[in-house]
């Protein structure tokens, strides 16, 4: 009796130590930061400028977890101005009240001392993203790059690079970025452009002002690096590379991709670039560039060789396969357009806007998401329409009469886990234009993008449902579309948006109500008690 229950105590034993030792290493952190949003008095550029930022510092501080981990920052704000945080690419799952849109998920945090802690847990996610604020233009100066490191023992699905370094590409504006955007809108037209482009903050030896401000990485020779490249840009797309080096793209949007060697890539305001670089050349120093992508107003010619680097020892089958939907519940076409609208108070008496669908978004008094969560009515419309008022030859010849729209609240009510396809369809009310569209709360995947009228009767032949990718911000090419394919499995109240900030001033957004499911965890979880009210 004591023989067997010995002999099968000891299994017993060392597999409880061992389980123990096994929860012990996969259990979660709780990563905490205070964020204090104060004015700083910043001289670069030979321009002393006193703007917002968080503790002081252009980028701000670098926030770092690892999957599964919980994430609690508290923002307390300092200034004048309303300010919101977003977590940009973070899927909140059952949590839209930490996802940061001012107005949509929350009221802003005000200023005076007002305070917020937003509260979430980093699940199911891994790699680069970066965090801004999430109202007005704030997130000129206001942002800073996130890094959610896989669970302990697991590698990247790529050669461990020897270090790390962030590349966060910012606009740069002399003036208050408040004052651009407000002279803007009074004008009824585009506001100023910035005055400069920046890496990690500073222009670089070329920007015409005595003192040089200029970002310098120390690399080794025959090290292998990773640079974390962000574009924290407002409104330019941009285009980076490395003079003498070839980028190994492994991820875009925290999701690891088949790598892709490439000499420049390109990146939309809101998107992450992870590449690896090997310090391969004649020692010496090289130029790292970030320069604009110029949107010419027809479609342009922009063959380039590409090809696929499949390196030695990467598995061939990802570690997390697409799970692309086959299958389509919802189909949904929104046209982009820009417009003009009257404005009696803007001094031409009209204004350009922009709109999908021909609706131009009205941003509401209370957050959208407390409306709809605390039963307050007459808040918005849960009837977005799911295709354009009208069928006109959207990339034909411009339009430009008839461009008014209608300035309305309306959302897009999703079933809970329904398969949603949307393609955004540029168009030449106008102008075409390049557009960066992000939506909050998922990952999407990108099926398909050509230029012209999508059609729906061809286009969807062509698609990739195998190993399209995966991402949070997707571009939609002038004159062209791209269709776009996630399952609506997040309930809650989902920011859709250009990311030019320019864009998305003039109302070029709306936000998708993703009923909640029947299940125990299918709902969004209660309201934070320190949630701001408007
Ligand atoms: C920001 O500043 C506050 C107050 O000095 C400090 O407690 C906090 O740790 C700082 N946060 C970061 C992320 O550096
Ligand atoms: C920043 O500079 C402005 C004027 O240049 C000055 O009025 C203000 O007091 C300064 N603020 C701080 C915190 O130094
Ligand atoms: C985060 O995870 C913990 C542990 O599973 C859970 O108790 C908590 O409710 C989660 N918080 C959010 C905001 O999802
Ligand atoms: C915008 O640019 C114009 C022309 O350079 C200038 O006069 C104006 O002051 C600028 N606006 C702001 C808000 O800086
Ligand atoms: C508005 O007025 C300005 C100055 O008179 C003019 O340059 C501009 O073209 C006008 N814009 C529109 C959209 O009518
Ligand atoms: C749309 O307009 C373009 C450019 O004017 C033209 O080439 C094309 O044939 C038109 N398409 C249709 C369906 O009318
Ligand atoms: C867009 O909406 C406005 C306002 O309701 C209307 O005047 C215009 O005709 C509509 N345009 C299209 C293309 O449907
Ligand atoms: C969502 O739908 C997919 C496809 O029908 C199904 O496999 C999955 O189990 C569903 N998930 C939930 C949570 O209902
Ligand atoms: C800040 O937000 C509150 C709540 O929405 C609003 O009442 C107030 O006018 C805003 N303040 C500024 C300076 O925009
Ligand atoms: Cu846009």
């Amino acid at each position: 009796m004591s023989m067997v229950s010995s002999r099968r105590g000891l299994p017993l034993v060392l597999s409880a130590l061992l389980l123990a030792v096994l929860i012990l290493s996969a259990q979660a952190d709780v990563k905490r930061y205070q964020f204090d949003i104060v004015m700083s008095n910043m001289s670069r550029l030979c321009h002393a400028k006193s703007m917002v930022t968080v503790n002081g510092s252009y980028p701000g501080p670098t926030v770092y977890a690892r999957e599964g981990d919980r994430v609690v920052v508290r923002v307390t704000n300092r200034v004048e101005h309303n300010v919101t945080i977003h977590w940009h690419g973070l899927k909140q799952r059952r949590n839209g009240w930490a996802d940061g849109p001012a107005y949509v998920t929350q009221c802003p945090i005000q200023g005076g001392a007002g305070s917020y802690t937003y509260d979430f847990n980093v699940t199911g996610q891994r790699g680069r993203l970066w965090w801004h604020a999430h109202i007005a233009w704030l997130r000129a100066t206001v942002h800073g790059a996130i890094v959610v490191l896989p669970e302990r023992g697991v590698p990247y699905p790529f050669p461990k690079p020897d270090a790390e370094a962030e590349i966060i590409l910012g606009e740069w504006w002399h003036a208050d970025v408040d004052a651009v955007e407000k002279q803007g809108r009074m004008l009824g037209m585009a506001p100023n452009t910035s005055d400069a482009h920046t890496i990690n903050g500073k222009p670089g030896p070329l920007f015409p002002c005595s003192e040089k401000h200029t970002y310098a990485l120390q690399v080794q020779w025959g090290k292998t690096y990773i640079l974390r490249v962000i574009n924290a840009a407002v409104n330019d797309e941009l285009f980076f590379s490395i003079a003498g080096h070839t980028m190994t793209v492994v991820e875009i949007d925290a999701t690891y991709t088949k790598p892709l060697a490439a000499s420049t890539i390109q990146l939309s305001p809101g998107q992450t670039t992870n590449v690896l670089v090997r310090a391969d050349q004649r020692p010496g120093r090289y130029f790292m560039a970030a320069k604009p992508f110029n949107d010419v107003p027809v479609p342009a010619d922009n063959k380039a060789a590409t090809a696929i680097l499949q390196y030695a020892g990467v598995p061939t089958s990802a570690r997390y396969p697409a799970d692309v939907p086959r299958a389509v519940d919802r189909h949904l076409l929104y046209t982009i357009g820009l417009n003009v609208d009257l404005c009696a108070s803007c001094v031409n008496g009209s204004h350009l806007v922009a709109s999908l669908n021909n609706i131009t978004f009205m941003m509401p008094r209370v957050a959208l998401l407390q409306a709809h969560y605390g039963g307050l009515r007459g808040v918005f419309a849960a009837d977005f329409p799911d295709r354009p008022p009208a069928r006109f030859n959207y990339t034909g010849v411009p339009l430009t009469a008839g461009l008014a729209t209608s300035l309305v609240t309306r959302l897009s009510k999703l079933a809970y886990n329904s398969s949603v396809e949307l393609v955004l369809q540029d168009t030449n009310l106008l102008s075409v234009e390049s557009h960066p569209f992000h939506l909050h709360g998922y990952n999407f995947f990108v099926v398909g993008r050509g230029l012209g009228n999508f059609d729906p009767a061809k286009d969807p032949a062509k698609y990739n449902l195998v190993d399209p990718p995966e991402r949070n911000t997707v571009g939609v090419p002038a004159g062209g579309w791209t269709a776009i394919r996630f399952r609506a499995d997040n309930p809650g109240v989902w920011f859709l948006h250009c990311h030019l900030e320019v864009h998305t001033s003039w109302g070029l957004k709306m936000a998708f109500l993703v009923e909640d499911g029947n299940g125990p965890d299918q709902s969004a979880l209660p309201p934070p008690k320190d949630l701001p009210k408007c």
